[in-house]
């Protein structure tokens, strides 16, 4: 029997699916008490430090919890999970009383490298752990995180990762192990660590060893766009352009459940839903999505992100929801990751004309209680071509190598809601960087334009901004080849490549993607 130490920000989800796909069975903390009577206890963190250590102390779980683990009782803490067991994090300014089970802090990372620090990275084993046994030393597994521990003994360091520089990913003293990465979201890899901690009786480790892991991966996502077609019922479909539909009607290109699960078992690095009609219908009436999500993360573990109608609703009843209910609801599906798309639009608009951080909107309500890693904002911009930049006051002008209709040699790109039907006065490169500003971990950056023709991703895009923001720029629309892949990791600094319809229309198989990678020397997980 596994106890989940669940505070309520955090995927549990997914964590309870992986258990008992292993056979485990869960019983989640309801008491104090229920913490003392663990057999073995599971401690999923995701989100803010802050919000985590307050809600600890305001359900008196601290003192059972240092109890349990001064007894050195069989734990497992994963990412917060893990922060919690040290004396306190930069992240939080309140001051509550932490466990301080390890002397150290939690630091932010120091790095001109984007942060949060997401996507796949291997790991340095500095002792032998029971905890690794039978898993592959050249394993990736899936780190989201902007915080890392700093143990001040260096005999509790269990693995460490290289991101600019090598800091703790993981500690171990006695029964008590900490990971920052999300074993239940780094497939087979991440499976076995679970499956080690809840079948081993005696987990302490044997020592120190040395093994090198090696850097991080630059991710390939499948994306998959649904909507419900005109008979009702819910299907992958893909655009040309934006446009879904072909002789009439909706392109039906499979069913979303099957179609994440193949692309899992094929070595996706990530799982991307996005609900095409959620600008216009409420996601929360009939629940689609939710119920996709749950299905999913039954047989998918890997991070899987969902977007499409995350914003403030008022029901035909006259209830309203905010958008961080609607996440809230998506998280406790499955989802690891929400992503905003028209609302971010709007909501950077006013912030651009007052200059203030209200705290009111989805972007910072959503990263404020689950973490800027948790909130993904998809752009939807299109080429505009002027003359000169001066024909576009106010906006990042590009000269481009592609000149327009009318030889137009300078570009910018514009912003657009509601799926690219309504085109907004804010460039793409000035949004990007207001939504970082306001708390965005991630940007998916699509292209109209680029939008299911195969013609390869628009460099000059991804570049502008790439150059323009510090987190992760995930490259979208237009892969119609494996070299595009290539071209993308070599010519900009995106972190990651999001397709969608050279996958659903099996042109391309994801493993031929990534084996492609690996000859141009491109760090990918090669082992799912
Ligand atoms: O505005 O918060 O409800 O979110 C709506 C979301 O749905 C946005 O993320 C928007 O990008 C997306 N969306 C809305 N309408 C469409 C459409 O196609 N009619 N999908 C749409 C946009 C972008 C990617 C696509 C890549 C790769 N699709 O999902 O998969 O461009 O395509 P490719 O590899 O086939 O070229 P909200």
């Amino acid at each position: 029997m596994i106890t989940l130490l669940d505070y309520g920000a955090g995927n549990v989800r997914s964590v309870v699916n992986a258990v008992e796909r292993l056979g485990g069975s869960i019983k989640p903390v309801e008491r104090p008490e229920d913490i003392l009577n663990a057999e073995k206890l599971l401690f999923p963190g995701v989100g803010n430090y802050e919000s985590m250590i307050r809600i600890l102390n305001e359900k008196n779980y601290i003192r059972p919890l240092r109890a349990y683990l001064e007894a050195d009782r069989p734990f497992f803490g994963i990412c917060l999970g893990m922060h919690a067991l040290f004396e306190g994090s930069e992240e939080d300014l309140s001051g509550y009383e932490s466990l301080g089970i390890f002397k150290g802090r939690v630091d932010r990372f120091k790095t001109g490298l984007s942060v949060p620090h997401i996507g796949w990275n291997g790991v340095n084993l500095k002792k032998d752990s029971p905890v690794f046994r039978d898993v592959d030393q050249e394993s990736k597994f899936y780190f989201v995180h902007s915080y890392h521990v700093v143990p001040q003994d260096p005999e509790i360091v269990l693995t460490t990762t290289c991101y600019d520089y090598e800091f703790v990913s993981a500690v171990q003293a006695g029964n008590v192990i900490g990971t920052q990465f999300h074993p239940e979201k780094s497939g087979n890899a991440g499976i076995k660590l679970l499956e080690n901690f809840i079948n081993q009786t005696d987990l302490t480790d044997r020592g120190r060893i040395e093994i090198q892991g090696r850097g991080l991966s630059k991710r390939v996502i499948a994306c998959l766009d649904v909507r419900a077609n005109d008979r009702g019922d819910l299907v992958v479909t893909k655009g040309d352009q934006y446009d879904v539909r072909e002789k009439g009607d909706v392109r039906n290109l499979g069913k979303p459940v099957e179609l994440a699960k193949r692309y899992y078992e094929e070595g996706a690095d990530e799982i991307t839903f996005l609900n095409i009609t959620g600008f216009r219908d409420f996601p929360l009436k009939d629940m689609p999505m939710i119920k996709v999500l749950e299905q999913t993360s039954r047989n998918v573990f890997v991070p899987l992100t969902i977007g499409g109608g995350i914003r403030d609703y008022t029901d035909t009843n006259g209830t309203r929801y905010s958008a961080l209910d609607v996440a809230a609801r998506y998280f406790r599906s499955g989802a690891d990751k929400i992503s905003i798309g028209s609302d971010a639009v709007y909501i950077i608009e006013n912030y651009l004309k007052t200059g203030v951080k209200t705290g009111e909107s989805s972007i910072e309500q959503i990263s404020k209680v689950y973490g800027i890693q948790a909130v993904v904002i998809s752009v939807d911009p299109r080429r505009v071509y002027v003359e000169s930049p001066d024909h576009a006051p106010g906006h990042h002008v590009i000269a481009t190598r592609i000149p327009g209709p009318d030889n137009e040699a300078y570009c910018w790109y514009q912003c657009t809601v509601q799926g690219g039907r309504t085109a907004r006065d804010i460039d793409a490169v000035t949004f990007a960087k207001a939504c970082q500003d306001l708390g965005a971990g991630e940007i998916l950056l699509n292209c109209i334009d680029r939008d299911g023709t195969n013609s390869g991703f628009d460099i000059e895009l991804i570049n502008a901004v790439c150059n323009a923001v510090s987190i992760p720029v995930i490259a979208s629309s237009g892969a119609g080849c494996k070299e595009h892949f290539s071209q993308v990791f070599e010519q900009t600094e995106a972190e990651a490549g999001l397709a969608a319809g050279i996958f659903h229309r099996k042109e391309v198989p994801i493993q031929e993607v990534k084996n492609h990678l690996v000859q141009k020397n491109i760090e990918v997980r090669n082992r799912v």
